[in-house]
C-alpha cells in the first residue's frame, strides 16, 4: 500500500517564495510508486487550498479553479477536507484520509511549532520537530539561552521588546553599547532569511536597526557582530541518535549573508566540504548534534556557525529546524556530499517522522 502523503507550503511567512522553491524540488524527486501525494497550499493570507496542482497556483498567484482546503484535528484519523461550496457554507467533500504530512513551510505559522500543534492534535505524523524543537529553534533569544545554560558558545547579545524601544529608545542604545564595540546586529527575534536584520556600524544605524526589526517582532536581539566571519552550517538528521553531515561553508559576496544574497543575487559561493581542520571540524558536527538534542529537535535541522576569521573562535549562531530545501539548498547538499543523495534524504525524513510518532504512542 501507497503511504498517502500531504505535503504542506506557501505560509504566512515572509519566507512563502522560498518554500514554493523548496516544495517545488520536493515534489519533483518523491517516489510516486511508494507515495500518494496530496499537494496542500497556504497563501500569504493564510488561506489552505488543495487540488491537483496547488503549487503552480500559488508561484502564479491565481486560485481560481482551486479548492478551499481543512485540516480536521480528529485524533488517529486527520482527515483534509476540500470545501467545493463555500457559499453555501454546509458543502464537504471528503478529499483525503492522510497517513502523514510534511510541512515544506519556513518561518512563522510553519516552522515556529504552531503548524506542528495542529498536526499533534491531529495525531498525524510529520516530518521535522515537534513543537517545543520548532519553537525554540525558531525564537532566537530563548535559543541563545539554552545553549549557554549548555555550554555551547554563542555571541554576546540582549533581548529587548518593542515598548522598550518605543518608551525609551536612549536606554536600549546604552545597554547594547555596553556589550561590545560597533558593529552590532540587530535581528527580530523569530524569523529567518535574513528579514529584518541590519549591521549596525554606528549608533544611527543601531537606531534604524532598532525601529526596523520593530516592524517585524515584539522581540528583538542585539548581537556583538563578528568582522567578517566564516559562515560554517552543518545537517542533522535523526530522533533519537542524530547524525552530523560534513561541514559546509557559505562565503557570501555581500557585506553579510542578506536575503538578496541568499535567495536574489546568487552570489554566493558555497564550499563543501567546508576547508577546516579535521579537529575543528568533527568538534563542530558533534556541537552541533549536541545544540539539536538539547532543544529536543528531531527528523532534521541545518546548525549555522560564525566562526572569527583571525581567532579561528567559533560560534552556534542559529537551528533551523525547516532549512531551504532545494536541490541546491545547503541542507541536502550537504547530505548528498556525506553520501545520502537527495531522493533517499526524503524517503529517511519520512521514516523518522513515523519512528517519532511510534515513540511518542
Ligand atoms: P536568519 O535566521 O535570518 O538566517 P541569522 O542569525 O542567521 O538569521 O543571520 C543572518 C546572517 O547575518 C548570517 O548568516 C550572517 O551573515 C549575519 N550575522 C548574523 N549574526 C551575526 C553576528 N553576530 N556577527 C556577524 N554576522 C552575523
Ligand atoms: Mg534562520
Ligand atoms: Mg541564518
Ligand atoms: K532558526
Amino acid at each position: 500500500k501507497k503511504i498517502h502523503i500531504g505535503v504542506i507550503f506557501g505560509g504566512r511567512s515572509g519566507e512563502h517564495a522560498v518554500s514554493l522553491m523548496s516544495a517545488r524540488s520536493v515534489l519533483s524527486v518523491m517516489d510516486t510508486s511508494k507515495y500518494d501525494i496530496t499537494q496542500i497550499g497556504i497563501t500569504k493570507n493564510g488561506v489552505w487550498y488543495t487540488g491537483e496542482d496547488v503549487l503552480s497556483a500559488l508561484e502564479k498567484e491565481d486560485f481560481s479553479g482551486l479548492q478551499k482546503a481543512i485540516l480536521l484535528p480528529v485524533p488517529g484519523e486527520a482527515s483534509l477536507y476540500s470545501i467545493r461550496d463555500t457559499s453555501s457554507g454546509s458543502v464537504l467533500e471528503l478529499a483525503a484520509q492522510l497517513d502523514i504530512i510534511f510541512p515544506v513551510l519556513h518561518g512563522t505559522f510553519g516552522e515556529d511549532g504552531t503548524l506542528q500543534g495542529l498536526l499533534e492534535l491531529a495525531d498525524i505524523a510529520y516530518v521535522g520537530a515537534g513543537v517545543l524543537g520548532s519553537s525554540v529553534g525558531m525564537d532566537k533569544s530563548l535559543f541563545k539561552d539554552v545553549m549557554r545554560t549548555h555550554g555551547i558558545p554563542v555571541v554576546e547579545s540582549i533581548t529587548v521588546t518593542r515598548k522598550e524601544i518605543e518608551t525609551d529608545l536612549d536606554g536600549v542604545i546604552t545597554r547594547a553599547e555596553k556589550l561590545s564595540p560597533y558593529p552590532f546586529f540587530v535581528k527580530p527575534a523569530n524569523l529567518g532569511s535574513s528579514v529584518g536584520i541590519t549591521k549596525c556600524r554606528s549608533r544611527g544605524d543601531l537606531l534604524e536597526g532598532l525601529m526596523d526589526a520593530a516592524r517585524y517582532d515584539r522581540r528583538i536581539l542585539v548581537e556583538r557582530g563578528l568582522v567578517n566571519p566564516r559562515e560554517i552550517e552543518i545537517s542533522v538528521l535523526g530522533n533519537q541518535d542524530p547524525k552530523a553531515s560534513v561541514a559546509g561553508e557559505v562565503m557570501p559576496e555581500a557585506d553579510f549573508y542578506s536575503y538578496a544574497a541568499k535567495y536574489l543575487d546568487g552570489s554566493s559561493k558555497l564550499g563543501i566540504p567546508a576547508d577546516l581542520p579535521e579537529d575543528v571540524s568533527l568538534a563542530m558536527r558533534n556541537m552541533a548534534v549536541e545544540a539539536y538534542k538539547a532543544i529536543d529537535c528531531a527528523g532534521m535541522a541545518r546548525v549555522d556557525f560564525l566562526m572569527d576569521r583571525e581567532t579561528g573562535e567559533y560560534y552556534l549562531n542559529e537551528l533551523n529546524t525547516l532549512p531551504g530545501f532545494t536541490k541546491i539548498s545547503m541542507y541536502p547538499k550537504m547530505w548528498d556530499a556525506t553520501g545520502l543523495p537527495y531522493p533517499q534524504l526524503i524517503d529517511r525524513l519520512i521514516d523518522l517522522a513515523f519512528e517519532r510518532k511510534a515513540d511518542r504512542d
